[in-house]
């Protein structure tokens, strides 16, 4: 059987500072209404709700110099960056609940310091419709949403590159540790960069022609027990058919099976380390179900539909 998973922490960071449309500051809490710690509880985690973090408002005011906000952005960022590395660092599984996707910067830079400074490999998955992987020259928007892969690969704001202060300095992530899965809409600018970085994409084409079973598979390879694994999880990587509650919807996302599978297999790795939940708009949904969905498959990146792992008895 894999070894049982560390206690988990939840930190709300309910913004859409970074979001080109308002309403994933409610994010965390549609998930809670969704009853997301009792569903990770019924897979033997334990877990306890940190509340949410407390950042400034959105000022809704249009780029300046290419960014949306850089300001607010870089105050959420230190406080998520903060609230992750201190669950790390008590040996803690973090679970952020966005929130949008711009703080993934914030999470992923704190994974990234906590793994340098104890000797971890770290293998990133961003599960998405999108490569986030915008420069402010590239950006057709502004939104900081669009840019957190580029940033945490050193291609960014000084404020935002450097927020993981790294031993010896450097970027948190280098390209080949991420692997994006999902991904139907990239900007003709950001697709170059994505090539010229040589990010490992596992898109919607690849999808179709090698299923989801091997690109999973591909994905997690070349992990071992030395691996931080972490799942940046941006809703708008299913399909709008199961979760139309985003703000930036795409056709033809995977199927909620794909998902499962998804899901299924990152549990099997047994190497999940952190985990951010992004980019959930209750404004934008129906009936809460989005944030239903995503619960559905949070529980399955915990073991929920693997015969492997067996809730301990109450
Ligand atoms: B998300 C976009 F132009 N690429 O940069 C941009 F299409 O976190 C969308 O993945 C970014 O939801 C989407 O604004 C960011 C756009
Ligand atoms: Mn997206
Ligand atoms: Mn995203
Ligand atoms: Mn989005």
């Amino acid at each position: 059987l894999p070894a049982p998973h560390p206690a988990a922490s939840l930190i709300g960071a309910p913004t859409d500072i970074g979001a080109g449309a308002r309403g994933a500051s409610m994010g965390p809490e549609a998930l809670r209404v969704a009853g997301l710690q009792p569903a990770l509880e019924r897979h033997g985690l334990q877990v306890v709700d940190r509340g949410n973090l407390n950042g400034p408002a959105n000022p809704w005011q249009p780029p300046v110099d290419g960014y949306r906000h850089l300001p607010e952005v870089v105050q959420w960022n230190r406080l998520v960056f903060d609230a992750v590395y201190a669950e790390l660092q008590q040996g803690r599984l973090p679970i952020l609940l966005g929130g949008d996707h711009c703080l993934g910067l914030g999470s992923i830079s704190a994974v990234a310091r906590h793994c340098a400074e104890s000797g971890k490999a770290l293998r990133v998955l961003w599960l998405d419709a999108h490569a986030d992987f915008n420069t402010s020259a590239l950006t057709p928007s502004g939104n900081v949403h669009g840019m957190p892969v580029a940033c945490l690969c050193g291609l960014g704001p000084a404020e935002l590159t450097e927020l993981a202060g790294m031993p010896g300095g450097g970027p948190a992530l280098r390209p080949q540790q991420v692997r994006q899965i999902g991904i139907r809409s990239v900007d003709a600018g950001e697709k170059r960069l994505v090539h010229e970085q040589g990010l490992e994409v596992f898109d919607m084409r690849a999808i179709d022609e090698i299923g989801m079973r091997q690109a999973m598979q591909q994905a997690l390879a070349g992990m071992d027990d030395n691996t931080h694994l972490h799942v940046s999880f941006d809703v708008d990587f299913l399909d709008p058919g199961i979760a139309p509650g985003v703000g930036t919807t795409v056709p033809g996302g995977p199927t909620y099976r794909e998902a499962q599978l998804c899901m299924e297999m990152i549990a099997d790795s047994g190497r999940l380390a952190s985990l951010d939940i992004m980019e959930l708009n209750p404004a934008l949904d129906v009936r809460n179900q989005t944030a239903e969905v995503a619960v559905d498959l949070v529980e399955s990146l915990f073991g929920k539909s693997t015969l492997m792992r067996v809730p301990p008895l109450k």
